[in-house]
Order: structure tokens, then sequence, then C-alpha cells
């Protein structure tokens, strides 16, 4: 845990008690705060409460004198699309409101940094897609070149719940615009921007509201370097204004588009190898092509985001690309299940936009493609690129039927349940096919997550197949 610094005998009120919440609890009583918490589901405050924490009713009507701050969990709306009212009245009585990022980059470091040989530097990956793969894998790269380093942000381990840094470590972040949004304090060694596609857009007011979340990583502190994304207009603004000049290797730009050409420090993958440019100059390059848990051109970007990262901090070519080799994937994301009768099961459950569901179809050929949920904004002519790629599609959701009719895949079957679809799917599949799972939508209309809609996929496949 990495006690909160600032608030010693003072009261922080704590909105929201799932993962992020409870760890910030812990982390102010830590650092000598008292920590005043409150969820709007009973539930969650029975659990709190439980754990031994002091519950304080923020919808009473002096909820907040003398509250030093006000410190709200990522998934909780404040501005957008409705205000959040215990947000608003804390803005109302001049209370500050942060969030447990912002609470770490405050408390993290301090005296005794100034004993270490190496001080603990930070990595924070933010993007639209591919942040969860690109922090997985510059931590499985740092670990297999014996770096000490700690995952943690919207990968799943609230930030405030790592050990404290030790002598030469390496912390990577995964941050959500849900996270940058609100932090009071940003300041990563190294901040990653992998790209953007639009998401979340009711919550940020649109896309500009989305694209000015994520790019506070870069504004508010200033990163030592800042590894950027440019295949679409925001990334390539967002280094733009980050550089100094055309050398300025601060910036390292990232491209899966293109060759970089300039003269600063590019990586960019193309046709299936990554290369390294410094002052225009080729320093290194790596064949992704046979990297088994990387697979498709979204994947080589996620490469190439983490291979920026880590050649930051001094790693070498060889050991990245060995590291590479032996990375497992994360579950949920090209992940495969396996493979019966020449027929491959891979479930890209997080593939909850069309962006991401799209980088998946282009990934792979011969695709029994179900696909299916909560559509999101912005309509689904986005996957008109990867269709030649789709043998069928079997249509999962609620909605199944208009999701059908708006995604124009000509051979297409409306089978609703994640059931029908995999037996679907299994019975008419040909050897060199691959059955995958990218929704391009949203799980809630069926299940609590997209990690329970991967599950039942796999329960559904392994039931098949073995
Ligand atoms: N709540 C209220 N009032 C509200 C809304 C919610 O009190 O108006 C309460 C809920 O009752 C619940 C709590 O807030 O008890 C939930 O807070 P939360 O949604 O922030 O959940 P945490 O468990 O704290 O998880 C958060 C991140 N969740 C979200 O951003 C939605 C996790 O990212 C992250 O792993 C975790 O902190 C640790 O840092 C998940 C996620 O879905 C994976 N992220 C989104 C995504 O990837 O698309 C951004």
């Amino acid at each position: 845990m990495i006690p909160v610094r600032g608030y010693e005998g003072q009261k922080v009120a704590v909105l929201g008690l799932g993962r992020s919440g409870l760890a910030t609890a812990r982390a102010l009583m830590a650092g000598g705060a008292t920590a005043l918490c409150w969820d709007d589901g009973a539930e969650a405050r029975a659990r709190a409460e439980a754990a031994g924490l002091t519950l304080h009713d923020l919808t009473r009507h002096e909820a907040f004198a003398g509250v030093a701050a006000l410190v709200t969990s990522p998934g909780i709306p404040h501005l957008y699309p409705t205000t959040n009212p215990h947000i608003a009245r804390a803005y109302e009585e001049g209370v500050p409101v942060d969030n447990d990022i912002g609470l770490f980059f405050r408390s993290l470091g301090g005296g005794e940094w100034d004993e270490m040989d190496q001080p603990p530097r930070v990595i924070a990956v933010t993007g639209s897609n591919g942040k969860s793969t690109t922090s997985a894998l510059i931590h499985h790269v740092l670990t297999e070149a014996g770096r000490p380093a700690q995952l943690a942000g919207n990968i799943g381990r609230g930030v405030l719940d790592i050990d404290p840094p030790r002598d030469g470590e390496v912390i990577v972040l995964e941050l959500s615009s849900y996270q940058t949004d609100l932090a009071r304090a940003l300041t990563p060694d190294v901040a990653v921007f992998t790209n953007l596609s639009p998401d979340h857009l009711d919550r940020h007011g649109g896309m500009g509201g989305y694209f000015a979340a994520k790019r506070r990583l870069f504004a508010e502190g200033g990163p030592d370097r800042a590894v950027i994304g440019v295949d679409e207009p925001e990334g390539l603004f967002l280094a733009g204004q980050m550089a100094e000049g055309p050398g300025d290797e601060r910036v390292i730009r990232v491209s899966v588009d293109r060759k970089l050409t300039g003269a600063g420090w590019n990586v960019f993958a193309r046709k299936g190898f990554l290369s390294e440019t410094r002052k225009s100059k080729q320093v290194a390059s790596i064949d992704l092509r046979g990297v088994k848990g990387l697979p498709g051109a979204h994947n080589h970007q996620n490469a190439c985001c983490a291979y920026a990262a880590v050649r930051t901090l001094g790693l070498a070519p060889k050991v990245i690309e060995d590291a590479f080799h032996s990375y497992p994937g994360l579950p949920h994301r090209s992940q495969r299940i396996g493979e019966k009768n020449g027929v491959a099961y891979v479930n890209d459950s997080k593939a909850t936009n069309v962006d991401s569901a799209l980088m998946a179809l282009l990934a792979f050929k011969n695709i029994r493609w179900i696909v299916g949920g909560l559509q999101k904004e912005g309509g689904l002519g986005g996957l008109a690129e990867g269709l030649p790629n789709v043998k069928k599609a079997y249509v999962i959701g609620r909605e199944a039927e208009a999701f059908a009719r708006d995604l124009g895949v000509p051979d297409t079957e409306v089978c609703q349940t994640m059931e029908r679809a995999v037996a679907a799917a299994h019975h008419e599949a040909e050897p060199g096919d691959i059955v995958l799972l990218a929704p391009a939508a949203a799980s809630f209309d069926q299940y609590d997550s997209f990690e329970k809609r991967g599950e039942d996929f796999i329960a559904r496949v392994t039931a098949l197949i073995g």
C-alpha cells in the first residue's frame, strides 16, 4: 500500500467503495487521515462497514463540513451525461475533488528515495485500445529482463494498493480517461498514448472531451518521455505539441500505418517488422510475425508502444524481442482458447467497441464471427474494412435482430445467445476457420461485464472441443 501524504490529521471523504475506493480509504488511513466513506449502493456500504471502514452519509446537509477533499472513483460520472450531486456539492462548498491517481502521484517518493541507487520510475499508459495489453507487455518485458516491476490501474488493481516501490523498480500504470480526467497530479516519468477512437462519449461530452481527458496525462506534468501513436490526427497533434523540434527525442512517435521518416525517435511496424529509427537511421528491427501472443496490426501497435517505453529505460532490443516471444497474452484479448479439426477458437470479448472489433477482424482470415450486444454511439459502419475476412456472422444480444440488420454481413444468423452462436459456428466451421468472439458492443444487455461474456464463450467452446 502507498500511504497517502498531505492529509495527516484531516478528514477526507471517499465516494465509491469498489476496488479503487477501498484501496483509497485504507491508504488515507495509513497516511494518518480520517477516511469518511460513502457509496450510493447499500451493498457496497455494508461491505465497507464490515471491513472496518467508517461510513459517512454524503447526502446529509452538513456532509462536507470540515472535509479537506473528496476522492471519487473512476466509474462515477461527474459532469456528463448528468452532474453527480455529491461532486457538485463538494465544488459548491469549495472542497477540492481528486481521485486515487492524483493521490498516488502526490504520495509517491520521499526522503527514502534519496538513498536509492536508482529511484523508482512510473510508466503510465493511456489510449482507447490496447492499453491493457501494452501495460501488461511492458510489465512482462521488464520482469523478463530482471527489473522489478508492478502493474496497476485500470487493469484491475487500485494504484494505492501497490507495495512501496523498491530501488530500481518500475511501476506500470494503465490509466483510463475516467482516471486521468479528474486527477489533480499526473506526473509519470514515461507517458504512453496508444491510439484514439470514439468511446465513452456520453461520459466526456463528446470526442473533444474524451481526448482532453487523455491528453491531461501529457499536459499536467510533462513526462520525461512521451510515447505517442500518431496514426490518428489527435496523436499526431499531441506529438507535435509536445516536441520542441523535429529531432526532439523526448517524444517517440509510433505508427503501424506508415514508415516514419522524421529525424526524431521513431518506432513503427510494417509488414510484420518493427523498426526503431533515431536521427533518420535504423537502430534495431524485430520480426513480429512469429510472436504468437501478439497477432495482428493492433497488437503490433501495442508491441511498438511497449518497445519504445522500455527502450527509454535502456533495455536492449534483443532482450525485448526475447521477452515478446514469451508474452502469454491477457484473458479476453486475442486469447486463443484451443484448436480442434483445424478450427481455432479465439476470445476477444474485450473488443467492446467497433474499433477494437475491427482490429480483431483484420488480424485473422476465414472468420466465423460471434458479434453483438449493446451497441455504442457511432453505428457499425466502421467495421466495413474487416468484413471481407468474415465468412459468417452469428449475432448475439437482446437486440440481435436490429444489430444483424445494421451489420451488413451477407451471411448472418441471428442467434441471440452465446450458447446458440458457439454451437452454430462450431457445427459449420471448416479446417482453416477461426471462431472469433469480437462483439463490437458492450456486454451489459446480457452480462455483468465483458469478462463474464468471455468466460461464457470459453465455457461453451471448452464443452464442445474439450
Ligand atoms: N457508485 C456510486 N455512485 C455512482 C456510481 C457508482 O457510489 O453514481 C459506486 C458503486 O456502487 C460501486 C463503486 O462506485 O460500489 C464502483 O466504482 P468504480 O466503478 O469506479 O469501480 P472500481 O471497482 O473502483 O474499479 C475502478 C475501475 N472501474 C471503472 O473505471 C468503471 C476499474 O476499471 C479499475 O480496474 C479499478 O478502479 C482499479 O483501478 C475497470 C473498467 O471497466 C476495468 N474500466 C473502464 C474500461 O476499461 O472501459 C474505464
